[in-house]
C-alpha cells in the first residue's frame, strides 16, 4: 500500500485530469413566463436531470480509472451516487445566491418558489442549508472537483461488503483510486496556506459535508419515488428502469430499526 503512485494518480495530474472532467452549464432553453405549477417546475427539472445525466456518464468516464472498471461496477457506482451528484453540482452553482437554488442559469428558484411542488420544500430548505455550509466553508473549485469524484467512488462502499462475491481486485482497485482522490483533496487544502492544524479540520469539515448530502440525496430519492406514484414525473422507461434499479439496491440493506 506504500507503494509509490504511478504518474497518472499524482495530485497535480489528477486534479487537471478531474478538472477537465468537469460537465458543461446546462440551459434549459423553456419557454418563458410559464407558470411555475407543479407540473411545469417538474417537467423542467426531469428536463434538466436528463441532460444532467448524459454528461454525469462522460463525467465519470473521465475519471482516471472510473472506465477500468468492469461495466457493472461502473453502472452501479453511477446508479448509486447520481441524484447526490446532481445535489453537490446545485448548491456549487447556488453559491452565491443565499436562499435560492440555481438549478440552470435559465432556471431558479427561490424558497418561496419551491412550495409549489409537494413535498418540494423540505428538501428545498436541506439544500439551501448545505449551500449555506458550502458557502460558509468558502469551498475551492479544486476542493469541490475532488468531493465529486469522492461521492462517485465511495458511493458503493458499504453495499459491496469487503467478503463479498464481487471481484476483490476490483474493491482494492476502488479503495487505491479513492484513496489518490484523497490525496488530492489534501494536496488542494495544503495549497490554500493554512496552519497544519487547520488543513486537517478543513479536511474533516469538507467530508462531513458528504454526509449531508448523502442524506438530501435519499431524502430527494424518497421524494422522486413518491411523484413517481403520482405519476408527475414523465421518465424515460430507461431512466425508470434505472431510478427502479436504485431503490432495489437501497432495499437490499437490512431494514432500519
Ligand atoms: C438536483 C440537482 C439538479 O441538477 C437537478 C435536479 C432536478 C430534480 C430535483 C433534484 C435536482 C433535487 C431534488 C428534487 C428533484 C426533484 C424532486 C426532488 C427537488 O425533491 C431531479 C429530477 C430527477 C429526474 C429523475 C431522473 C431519473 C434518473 C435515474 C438515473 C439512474 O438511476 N441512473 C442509473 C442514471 C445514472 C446516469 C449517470
Amino acid at each position: 500500500t506504500n507503494a509509490p503512485l504511478p504518474p497518472a494518480l499524482t495530485p497535480e495530474h489528477l486534479i487537471s485530469r478531474i478538472m477537465e472532467a468537469e460537465p458543461p452549464e446546462i440551459y434549459l432553453m423553456k419557454e418563458m413566463n410559464r407558470p411555475l405549477t407543479e407540473a411545469n417546475v417538474m417537467m423542467s427539472l426531469t428536463n434538466l436531470a436528463d441532460k444532467e445525466l448524459v454528461h454525469m456518464i462522460s463525467w465519470a468516464k473521465k475519471i482516471p480509472g472510473f472506465v477500468e472498471f468492469g461495466l457493472l461496477e461502473q453502472v452501479h457506482l453511477l446508479e448509486c451516487c447520481w441524484l447526490e451528484v446532481l445535489m453537490m453540482g446545485l448548491m456549487w452553482r447556488s453559491v452565491d445566491h443565499p436562499g435560492k437554488l440555481i438549478f440552470s442559469p435559465d432556471l431558479s428558484l427561490s424558497r418561496e418558489e419551491g412550495n409549489c411542488v409537494q413535498g418540494f420544500s423540505e428538501i428545498f430548505d436541506m439544500l439551501i442549508a448545505a449551500t449555506s455550509r458550502v458557502r460558509e466553508l468558502k469551498l475551492q473549485r479544486e476542493e469541490y472537483v475532488c468531493l465529486k469524484a469522492m461521492i462517485l467512488l465511495n458511493s458503493n462502499m458499504c453495499l459491496i461488503s469487503s467478503e463479498g462475491s464481487e471481484e476483490p481486485q476490483s474493491r482494492s482497485k476502488l479503495l487505491r483510486l479513492l484513496d489518490a482522490v484523497t490525496d488530492t483533496l489534501v494536496w488542494a487544502i495544503a495549497k490554500s496556506g493554512l496552519p497544519y492544524r487547520q488543513q486537517y479540520t478543513r479536511l474533516a469539515h469538507l467530508l462531513m459535508l458528504l454526509s449531508h448530502v448523502r442524506h438530501v440525496s435519499n431524502k430527494g430519492m424518497d421524494h422522486l419515488h413518491c411523484m413517481k406514484m403520482k405519476n408527475m414525473v414523465p421518465l424515460y422507461d430507461l431512466l425508470l428502469e434505472m431510478l427502479d434499479a436504485h431503490i432495489m439496491h437501497s432495499s437490499r440493506l437490512p431494514p432500519r430499526p
